[in-house]
């Protein structure tokens, strides 16, 4: 994994899985943990170009990065390597906004190939317009998601069925898990081998206690059931990513309460949504925003019963929310 360019002597690669405030740490070409902290002419760089750059993360997990090596055995980030994707969102409110009041992105992995999307159908409550969200996300960086609907043994009257059936139709894999009765597992942990896995979803809805039963070594910290409110708890923190071995990651998030995708136009967010795919282009504007359009065919077939009304209204959701963005 060494640099073989004439600063092969100085510079050396290295794989971002955890930050925690300015610190970086990496695991080496012998995975062992290296903390480093950034070369202050990124911080540069980035004050240069405010008003141009919505974004707040300079460096994300999954980063492959080339560094210094101190004396001490710390290093010092000199260069982030082209990311093959990322997964982002609109940065919460508290983040902050950007020069002319516009909401910034917040990165959250980079270089992923799955993005497992993690609900539960119970506490926290099913919450498909979310679901939705965290696809478009997934779609429009060019990553696969996978959807796990946990604790399935809290509702035995299956009513998450209908929802696990309309994702399946469309072609996205499905796992209904129960971390209590021990169900699912197998099958999705199947589907992550080989590849680098970015778990997301609200508070609460068991990704860190998925993983500890994918993989018993983790011992990630789960949440407490006594203290437990149907908002979650926010118990992990940070987002770690985890080597299961040589090709299989993992990593694990800390869940949000809001989802809105980043970086998204009007007229391209109905090719996120794959079910609209076979009528889209047959909407009469090349630009249908499928809002009110005439001769627009995704309302068309919403009316025909071909395209699934609750994603359109998912999708009627996600639109208003680009508009919001666009009126700072
Ligand atoms: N009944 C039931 N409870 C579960 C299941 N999976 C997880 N839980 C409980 O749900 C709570 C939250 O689990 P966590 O794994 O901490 O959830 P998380 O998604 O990692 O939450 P954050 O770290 O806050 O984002 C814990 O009390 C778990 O024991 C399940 O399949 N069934
Ligand atoms: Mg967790
Ligand atoms: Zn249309």
């Amino acid at each position: 994994m060494r640099c073989f360019s004439v600063l092969k002597e100085l510079f050396i690669k290295g794989l971002v899985y955890k930050i925690e405030s300015k610190d970086y740490y990496l695991f080496n070409e012998g995975n062992n943990s290296i903390r480093c902290s950034l070369r202050g002419k990124f911080q540069k760089d980035y004050n240069l170009k405010k008003d141009k750059l919505y974004e707040v993360d300079i460096v994300v997990v999954g980063d492959v990065v080339e560094y210094e090596l101190n004396e001490d055995g710390t290093g010092v980030i000199e260069k982030i390597l082209p990311r093959k994707n990322y997964i982002s969102r609109k940065a919460p409110r508290i983040k902050g906004f950007g020069t002319r009041g516009e909401r910034l992105e917040q990165k959250i992995a980079s270089n992923v190939d799955n993005l497992v999307v993690v609900a539960s159908c119970k506490n926290p409550k099913f919450n498909s317009r979310s679901i939705d969200r965290f696809i478009v996300a997934a779609e429009s960086s060019h990553v696969n998601p996978f959807i796990i609907i946990n604790k399935i043994d809290l509702d035995p009257e299956k009513t998450y069925e209908p929802f696990s059936a309309m994702y399946k139709e469309m072609g996205y894999s499905v796992f209904e898990t129960s971390i209590k009765e021990n169900i699912g597992f197998d099958d999705l942990k199947k589907n992550l081998e080989g590849k680098i896995n970015l778990f997301w979803g609200q508070s609460g809805v068991g990704k860190s206690s998925i993983l500890n039963k994918l993989f018993p070594d983790l011992q990630l910290k789960i949440g407490e059931i006594s203290d437990f409110s149907s908002k979650g708890k926010h118990t992990t923190v940070t987002s770690l990513l985890i080597k299961i071995d040589e090709n299989t990651i993992v990593i694990d998030t800390p869940g949000i309460r809001e989802i809105d995708p980043y970086g998204i136009k009007e007229e391209d967010l109905g090719h996120y949504f794959k079910d609209f795919g076979p009528y889209i282009n047959d909407c009469k504007f090349s630009t249908c925003t499928h809002h009110h359009e005439p001769g627009c065919a995704i309302i068309k077939e919403v009316e025909n019963g071909n395209v699934n009304r609750e994603r359109y209204i998912s999708y009627l959701n996600i639109l208003e929310s680009i508009e919001d963005d666009m009126n700072f």
